[in-house]
């Protein structure tokens, strides 16, 4: 269904919001029935962001910054602070869900909680070596949560003292991963929380005239801190806000507005999801697929944030929910999201002394090294012509040259690909390039009998 402008839409959206809305909050991603999660912490029965609006404004940024942004197809979100602690375990129970929920979940009194920083040391951080990390995944851009619901900063904010400085580690977390990611060659995001848990005039809803004044001084905090975050720590390409969906912030949807000016005027080339607006806008790119890809493509910039578990973000030490994604299943939402234009970012939650999990690294390194084979397929394309493919194969394009991911190998040596007109056509191998025959213009053959790649084949397309 296509609705159309009402007002202040300035590109018409194509979306159901009823049924976006029911797919995100419901069914978690992929395909994991409920019955698969635990109830009484399943995040994405009542908490989460979704689209609520189906009228929002935008406009398609075409300047360098967005374009640099859209062709860097795959980057990291890095959940990480005091709740890796308790990593999903308190008082000898385990909490199921996302662990960095773990104060909301487990209902952990705030002397509680608090008392983690005085635990938070994080003596095997080594922000260059996650950088290499990351490097090798591939990834072109990485977010990490500055501040999450907790509100636990990760530097040394003047603003505050619920920060990193009032932990046994002391030292700001941020500005050596930053300095350790360019000098990789990788752009750094900031994450934001605009839920804060711990500081005393954020307020969910404004009810009194108290309440009010409270949440302006609680924007004014936020403001001071955004501008710390976008002045202090060398080029931040994107700030990704999250926890838009309390009334106070949804309801007033100024407060969105002003927020992302202010932002943009700190930083004019800034990089924007939709997640600093109240559900009005979708800034420079929807950002509402959390946990699953859009069904088709949307009108829309878009990225979708994704779990390795079923839904844990921050570390947790034993809970996988529906278990772990394989390399190959995420190396298939990274390609289907480039088949539709969009970005993907796979998160990783650290452990609290800095370390990242083996199930981590291993899934980071096998998707590397398939992107270091069939990276051409993925950054700077966009979505392929409007084929009719089998199930498993998706397209993208840059240029005159269309790429065919094939994760589900044909049943017989030949693929037929109607409606392109192909000059010729070459696989992806860790190799070079390997010919492949073309019979009429539009049927690969010769195809082997068995996948080259056991994660996926990428055959190079020259088209008419
Ligand atoms: O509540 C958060 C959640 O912990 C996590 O940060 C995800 C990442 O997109 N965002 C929120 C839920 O929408």
């Amino acid at each position: 269904m296509k609705f159309t402008c009402l007002f202040r839409l300035k590109h018409p959206v194509r979306c159901t919001e009823i049924v976006r809305l029911a797919v995100a909050l419901v069914l978690p991603m992929p395909l994991v029935s409920l019955a698969q999660t635990n109830a009484a912490a399943d995040l994405t029965k009542s908490l989460g962001d979704a689209r609520r609006s189906d009228t929002r404004e935008y406009v398609r940024r075409t300047d360098a910054a967005m374009d640099h942004w859209r062709a860097d197809r795959f980057g990291i979100m890095i959940h990480w602070g005091v709740y890796a602690i308790p990593g999903g375990w308190w008082n000898g129970q385990e909490v199921h869900g996302a662990a960095e929920w773990i104060k909301a979940f487990a209902k952990i009194p705030k002397a509680d909680y608090d008392g983690l920083l005085g635990q938070f040391n994080p003596t095997n951080y080594n922000p260059q070596a996650w950088a290499k990390l990351f490097k090798a995944a591939g990834a072109k851009y990485v977010v990490i949560t500055t501040k999450h619901h907790d509100g636990f900063c990760l530097w040394n904010s003047k603003f505050t003292d619920y920060d990193i400085s009032s932990t046994p580690w002391k030292k700001d977390l941020l500005k050596p991963l930053a300095e350790a990611l360019r000098a990789e060659g990788i752009d750094v995001g900031f994450y934001y929380s605009i839920i804060d848990w711990h500081h005393p005039d954020y307020r969910a809803s404004l009810k009194t005239e108290e309440d009010k004044v409270a949440y302006a001084r609680y924007i004014e905090y936020m403001k001071n801190q955004i501008k710390e975050l976008l002045t202090e720590f060398g080029p931040v390409t994107t700030l990704w806000f999250d926890g838009r969906w309390d009334p106070a912030y949804k309801t007033n949807p100024q407060i969105g507005k002003d927020l992302e000016a202010y932002c943009r005027s700190l930083s004019p080339g800034l990089v924007l999801g939709d997640r600093v607006r109240a559900y009005d806008s979708v800034a420079d790119y929807d950002s509402g697929f959390e946990r699953r890809l859009p069904k088709t493509q949307p009108d829309t910039d878009w990225e979708s944030c994704m779990t390795m578990t079923e839904n844990s973000w921050g570390y947790h030490s034993s809970w996988s929910g529906a278990g772990w994604k394989t390399p190959r299943y995420l190396c298939e939402l990274l390609s289907r999201s480039s088949a539709m234009s969009g970005n993907f970012l796979v998160n990783i939650g650290p452990r609290a002394d800095g370390t990242v999990r083996s199930e981590e690294t291993l899934r980071l390194e096998r998707m590397g090294r398939w992107l270091a084979v069939n990276g051409e397929a993925i950054y700077g394309t966009v979505a392929g012509p409007a084929l009719e493919l089998p199930d498993g194969i998706y397209t993208t394009r840059k240029g005159n040259r269309i790429f065919v991911h094939i994760y589900r190998w044909p049943d017989t040596d030949k693929l037929k690909l109607k409606g392109l007109a192909i000059t010729s056509a070459a696989m992806l191998t860790p190799n070079g390039s390997k010919p492949v025959g073309v019979e009429n213009g539009d049927t690969l053959t010769g195809l082997p009998p068995t996948p080259p790649d056991d994660i996926a084949t990428v055959i190079a397309l020259e088209v008419k």
